[in-house]
């Protein structure tokens, strides 16, 4: 069993609705437990600016699957959500990044961990930071003194 780290992004399309069924769909999952779930957080698009601002979330798991098995299935639910792959860093629909899995470093073609923009991305952090305040990302260092160094300004938790 290895505990795991999804994020969630959207801005398309009704984002708060896009990232609770994904939430719903993660769920139901073989063989993977959600054991935590951050608020939902609106923040400024990173990147092109004529976009709409996004909503974003985290999710903790245990899973049981294989890095590559649960990229397969995070596949499935962004295809399940409509997502096309358009432009880089352009709006979309859902997004579902691995962030980390259990204390894991590796990189090829397919895939990341820890994901490799996590350490610049307070749309992360943030909610990171809500369901595991003291977290060591693996590579990267704890939580707390990566969110020192970066503006976490642009992330709003939302109620
Ligand atoms: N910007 C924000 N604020 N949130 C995201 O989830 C997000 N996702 C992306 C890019 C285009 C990099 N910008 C983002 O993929």
């Amino acid at each position: 069993m290895k505990i795991a780290y999804i994020g969630l992004g959207s801005n398309m399309h009704s984002p708060i609705k896009q990232i609770k069924s994904a939430i719903k769909l993660i769920e139901e999952i073989a063989s993977t437990e959600i054991t935590d779930v951050s608020s939902l957080y609106k923040s400024k698009p990173v990147g092109p600016q004529d976009q709409d601002d996004y909503i974003n979330a985290v999710v903790k798991i245990e899973t049981e699957l294989m890095p590559y098995e649960l990229l397969e299935c995070m596949q499935e639910i962004e295809k399940q959500h409509g997502r096309i792959r358009g432009e880089r860093w352009g709006p979309r629909v859902i997004d579902l990044d691995i962030l980390m899995f259990g204390n894991k470093i590796m990189t090829d073609q397919k895939l990341t961990i820890p994901h490799p923009e996590i350490h610049n991305r307070s749309f992360v952090l943030v909610p990171l930071a809500e369901i595991d305040s003291d977290c060591e990302i693996p590579g990267k260092g704890p939580i707390s003194d990566l969110l020192a160094t970066i503006d976490k300004s642009n992330v709003v938790q939302l109620q």
